[in-house]
């Protein structure tokens, strides 16, 4: 099971997005922000020594950066979705975009 460690206003909700899109099965386990210092709280670095969101976790694996992990969904439970062929015009503006 993925678990998405979801701080509010964040950009964890591209990572939620493309669950959405991807129509995965997953479970989201919320952090909320200081309202002082809007910073997030220290159980997130718990999860992950750099301490911010988004971060998910899929069995073994734990990966921050949502770059990263837009590229890892895709990549391993896109089945060709999304992700377009390297080189092409159509595959810049999926980096872009993504
Ligand atoms: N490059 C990282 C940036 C992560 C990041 O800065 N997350 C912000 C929310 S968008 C955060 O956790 N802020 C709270 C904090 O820094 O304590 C990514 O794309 O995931």
């Amino acid at each position: 099971m993925i678990t998405v460690h979801h701080l509010n206003n964040s950009r964890s909700q591209r990572v939620l997005w493309l669950l959405e899109e991807l129509d995965l099965e997953y479970e989201v386990k919320r952090y909320e922000r200081d309202p002082k210092t809007m910073l997030a709280p220290a159980s997130l670095r718990a999860v992950h020594p750099l301490g911010k969101s988004p971060v998910i976790t899929d069995g073994a694996l734990t990966l921050a950066e949502s770059g990263a992990i837009v590229e890892y969904l895709v990549d391993r439970y896109g089945g060709g979705r999304l992700a377009k062929e390297l080189g092409t015009p159509e595959r810049l503006r999926y980096i872009y975009w993504g």
